[in-house]
């Protein structure tokens, strides 16, 4: 099989991103770290720190996601957090290295009312000489400009899987309506961080299909995440079949490859990670990680466990 060998080509053929995965190991990791390293210093690692600013009680039904009101997970449904509380978040994560604040709440889209408490935030955070993220669900035109004017730098909106698949997994929204607010997002100005999850008893085929939606989104996202399934008891994925961790590895090379440019992030799962595992995503072209003990609801790497690990490795955060 023969694919283009040149590490300026934007892949964006199904066939060839399907070929990517096929590609031996060694010649793959070979390959994503040639791209890399033409794109990148290899050596730096962007770190992000995440926080929900409004916990729970969510009105959609995505099977992995344990803030889904509908599951018994045991995640409460808590209040819209005050600015000052998310300020000390901030303060404590910027002191701990983060160069990035991301807000996550759990809504299908944000009220006006919360909106404009989430723009206090954020001014509040930017304030603070962190660069700012958020995620709230889908937004009208007007929210997004909004946020813009706010100073938000990144707005998530994960495609999570391929458009065949996200029937099986969400049933409350369609996939384009995250196309729509992608789109929205793009046009307000706003840096787009949009990525998706692997884990949940898709196939190959499917992770190939995720990662060549996500290639042909035009201009493709400055920040990819790649998370792979936190199981949490009372979802509807929990006791799924573990991925083999090797195959989230090359999921990440294939990112890589075909989004030379973008920050591919190491996302959720990681804690369920060894070392090893986690080294030869960074080999395969990861260049972003979330930093601090909690993603929103589950957990995370200690700091001081990645900062070893960084230590160890010779990464610098960016
Ligand atoms: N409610 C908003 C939305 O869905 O766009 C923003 C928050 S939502 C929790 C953000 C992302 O978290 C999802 O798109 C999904 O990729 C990720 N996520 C949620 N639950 C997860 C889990 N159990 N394991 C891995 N990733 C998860
Ligand atoms: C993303 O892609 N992953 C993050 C962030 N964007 C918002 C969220 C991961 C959530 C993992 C499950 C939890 O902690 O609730
Ligand atoms: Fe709600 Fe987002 Fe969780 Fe889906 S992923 S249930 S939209 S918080």
């Amino acid at each position: 099989m023969k694919i283009s060998l040149s590490p300026e080509s934007d892949i964006l053929s199904f066939s060839q991103v399907e070929s990517l995965f096929e590609l031996p190991f060694s010649d793959l990791l070979y390959r994503a770290q040639t791209v890399h390293r033409s794109h990148f210093d290899p050596n730096r690692v962007q770190v992000s720190t995440l926080l929900s600013i409004k916990t729970g009680g969510c009105p959609e039904d995505c099977s992995y996601c344990p803030q889904a009101a509908r599951y018994s997970t045991g995640v409460a449904n808590e209040a819209l957090l005050s600015v000052e509380e998310v300020i000390a978040a901030a303060r404590a994560a910027k002191e701990a290295g983060a160069s990035r604040f991301c807000m996550g709440a759990a809504w299908r889209g944000p009220k006006q009312k919360d909106l404009q408490q989430v723009t206090d935030m954020i001014k509040a955070v930017r304030q603070l000489g962190l660069e700012t993220c958020a995620t709230l669900g889908m937004l009208k035109e007007s929210q997004a400009t909004q946020l813009k004017d706010a100073g938000l730098d990144f707005y998530n909106h994960n495609l999570d899987t391929t458009p065949e698949f996200y029937g099986e997994i969400i049933h409350t929204r369609e996939y384009e309506d995250r196309l729509d607010t992608l789109d929205k997002v793009r046009q307000a100005g706003l840096k787009v961080c949009c990525g998706g999850i692997i884990g949940m008893g898709e196939s190959r085929q499917t992770r190939a299909g995720l990662i060549y939606q996500l290639a042909k989104l035009d201009p493709q996202p400055e920040s990819v995440p790649i998370n792979m399934l936190v199981q949490v008891e009372g979802t509807p994925l929990f006791g799924s079949e573990v991925l083999d961790p090797l195959e989230f590895v090359r999921t990440v090379a294939v990112a890589r490859i075909c989004m030379p440019r973008s920050f591919v992030r190491l996302s959720a799962g990681r804690q369920q990670m060894s070392e090893s595992v986690q080294a030869l995503c960074f080999l395969a072209g990861a260049n972003s990680i979330f930093y601090g003990e909690k993603l929103l609801t589950t957990g995370n790497p200690e700091v001081k466990a990645d900062q070893n690990l960084f230590l160890k490795l010779g990464i610098v955060p960016l």
